[in-house]
């Protein structure tokens, strides 16, 4: 299977396991479902499930086992830390954020639905991932409801404060000044903290949990971790190049909004030429912790050229 095709199967799964799991009515309201699905169904690369999946994949090809049972068994926490993406971007685009109109290539929630139903559809995608990864995969069995446990931990700890919403809150205070203090300027290594927790907190969660639902070793799992880390700050490196170098229609966001806003980005910082060295060596790096468990043949090894290679 070509590595397009791989993503186009991926995505069908994904996507229909997503409609599966979306609360529906009468369990939920049908203002509030609808609010969530416009966002959640409406497009996007699905990096993440697809990370999961294919760090499920990974050590199932390491272990010998079937990709398909860890590929189910991943499922759950793929369609999670999609629910929980979707979230980011939903609350990101509100007016007291990015304050942005266009998103996976369509108006943003809060200029089709309102700002009090975004921030609902955004609360609700976060809430349901968590139920979704307490609920799925069924079963008591105690190897289960330990990998499912360290899974709500790690996507936890990388959605919150110590994560996603910590980067946020650093981006934040970087560019708006508060009621009491004024901008606060990154140095090059908040800058990297920022990106680390933003946005790459969530793409590492992604391919560890993954590996761990599929019953990763100690050994195997450090080294897809190490990977996930390195990918997650090139994904943020490569975005932030598209940001001064795509179109709105290509990237279906708006460009170059970052520079606009005096955004701390690696091309602000360091010149673009030197951002895209710095993305080549996060992906020489993630190449490495592969090639360490004999993973340079899996696709995890495609997605980190994708995501280095991915274009305005
Ligand atoms: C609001 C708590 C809170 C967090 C928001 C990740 C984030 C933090 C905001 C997103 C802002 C942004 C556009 C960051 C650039 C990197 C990024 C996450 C881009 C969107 O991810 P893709 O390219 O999007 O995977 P699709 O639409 O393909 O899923």
């Amino acid at each position: 299977m070509t590595f397009e095709a791989y993503l186009e199967a991926r995505r069908k799964d994904v996507d229909n396991a997503l409609e599966a799991w979306l609360p529906k009515p009468p369990q939920a309201p049908e203002v509030i479902t609808e609010a969530m699905r416009y966002s959640l169904m409406g497009g996007g690369k699905r990096l993440r499930p697809i990370l999961a999946l294919a760090g499920a994949e990974a050590v199932a090809q390491s272990m010998g086992s079937s990709e398909a049972a860890a590929r189910d068994i991943a499922m759950p926490a793929a369609c999670a830390l999609e629910m929980i993406h979707t979230y980011s971007l939903v609350h990101d685009d509100l007016p007291a954020m990015d304050d942005d109109e266009l998103r996976r290539g369509r108006p943003t929630a809060h200029v089709v639905q309102g700002e009090g139903m975004a921030i609902l559809a955004g609360d609700g995608l976060q809430a349901e991932a968590f139920a979704l990864l307490a609920r799925e995969p069924q079963g008591h069995h105690h190897t289960l409801m330990q990998r499912k446990l360290r899974v709500i931990a790690m996507i936890a700890d990388a959605a919150g404060a110590t994560g996603m919403v910590g980067g946020q809150a650093i981006d934040l205070a970087a560019v708006k000044p508060g009621p009491h203090h004024a901008p606060a300027p990154l140095d090059a290594d908040g800058l990297q903290s920022m990106h680390l927790r933003k946005t790459g907190a969530l793409i590492r969660a992604s391919v560890a949990a993954g590996a761990v639902m599929a019953g990763a070793s100690d050994r195997l799992f450090a080294a897809i971790d190490e990977y996930g880390l390195e990918i997650g700050l090139a994904f943020q490196i490569v975005d932030d190049i598209l940001d001064e170098e795509g179109s709105s229609a290509s990237l279906g966001k708006t460009a170059g909004k970052d520079r606009a806003a005096g955004k701390p980005t690696y091309p602000a910082f360091y010149g673009l030429d030197r951002s895209k060295e710095m993305a080549a060596a996060c992906h020489a790096n993630a190449r490495r912790a592969l090639e360490r468990t004999g993973l340079l043949d899996s696709r995890l090894a495609d997605i980190a050229s994708w995501i280095i290679e991915r274009k305005a």
